[in-house]
Formats: C-alpha cells, structure tokens, sequence
C-alpha cells in the first residue's frame, strides 16, 4: 500500500478524461487500495483516480462517519431519476481549502463494476449522490470549481498558485 501523491488546481492534467478499465484485476485492486489509504490519510469522502494521475474509470468514496463503509465504483454510469435540484457546499482533495455551493440533481442512478468485477446498481440521494456526481465529473476532467463564476475561480487559481510557488 502506498499514499499517492494529489493533483492540485490548475494543473492540466486534471482535464484529462479517463479511459474504461478493461479487466478488473489485481493490478486495478491495488490502485483502488493506494486509492483508499490515500483518501482516509487526507482525510477525504471521496477520490477519482485522476487525482491521483490514474486516468482510468476508478472512484473510491465513504462517507460514513467511522471510516468503515467503503465504496468502488469501476466504469460508472449514471442516470438522473428525478429533476429535483440539490445545493451542497462542496470541497475537493485537489483545490484544498475552498468550498463552494454547487447545485446537481438529489436523486441519479449509478451502475457500476465492485473491486470483483461485478456490476451493481446504487439509487443514491443527498450528499452520496452529490458525491458521486463529483468524483465521476473528474474522469470526464471536470472540477466543481467549473460550476462557480469565473471570478471565483480565478481568485481560487491565484491563491492555489501562489501556494505552490512557495513550497517549491
Ligand atoms: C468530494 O471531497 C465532495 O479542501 C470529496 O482542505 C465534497 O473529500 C463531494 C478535503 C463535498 C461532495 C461534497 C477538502 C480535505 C476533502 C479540502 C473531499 C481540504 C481537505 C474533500
Ligand atoms: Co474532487
């Protein structure tokens, strides 16, 4: 097991949209695990493997409170069941420190392979579909910070970069 270094905003290779993964074997299992230790050590709800350079369709999420329900979703697809719109306050391992309101809809349907290969499907509502919303934005190289005026986004860029050239 192994921490994987995060991407940070603006870096362009966040932008990069994910590939399907062909076969779910050992190889994915052990960046799906590198995925986990990753987001608990950060800590974080959720990671898209493209924060993590991976540009393959892997997402690891929990939201529980004790860190003991977690969730793989390999190849996701996910479909809208209700109109109904959602506001959450969201954040992002790769722009750490900024939180924004972002509006998705509150109820989607998401099909999936699990870490044995097998599809499955989720009818999640709230925070865990405004999660998985998030995370399936990234491996199609889309960031929250897209939802947000571009004034907003700018100060964000600045601050971020500012940041990264003090600590180079
Ligand atoms: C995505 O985000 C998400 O700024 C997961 O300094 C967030 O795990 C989906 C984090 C909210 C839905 C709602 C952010 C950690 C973690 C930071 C995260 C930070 C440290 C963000
Ligand atoms: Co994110």
């Amino acid at each position: 097991m192994a921490l994987l270094p995060i991407l940070e905003f603006p870096d362009a290779r966040l932008r990069t949209v994910a590939k399907p993964v062909e076969q779910v074997d050992d190889r994915v299992r052990a960046i799906i695990d590198d995925m986990f230790e990753t987001m608990y050590d950060a800590p974080g709800i959720g990671l898209a493997a493209t924060q993590v350079n991976v540009h393959e369709q892997i997402i690891v999420i929990d939201i529980s409170e004790n860190h003991d329900e977690p969730l793989v979703f390999i190849n996701p697809r996910i479909d809208v069941l209700d109109e109904t719109l959602f506001d959450y306050e969201e954040g992002c391992l790769s722009v750490p420190g900024f939180y924004e309101e972002v509006t998705r809809p509150r109820h989607v349907r998401v099909t999936a392979l699990n870490r044995d290969g097998e599809e499955f499907v989720l009818e999640p509502e709230g925070l865990l579909a405004v999660c998985i919303q998030h995370e399936i934005d990234h491996l199609k190289g889309k960031l929250f910070v897209d939802y947000v005026s571009n004034i907003k986004r700018q100060r964000i860029r600045k601050k971020l970069e500012k940041q990264h050239k003090e600590r180079a």
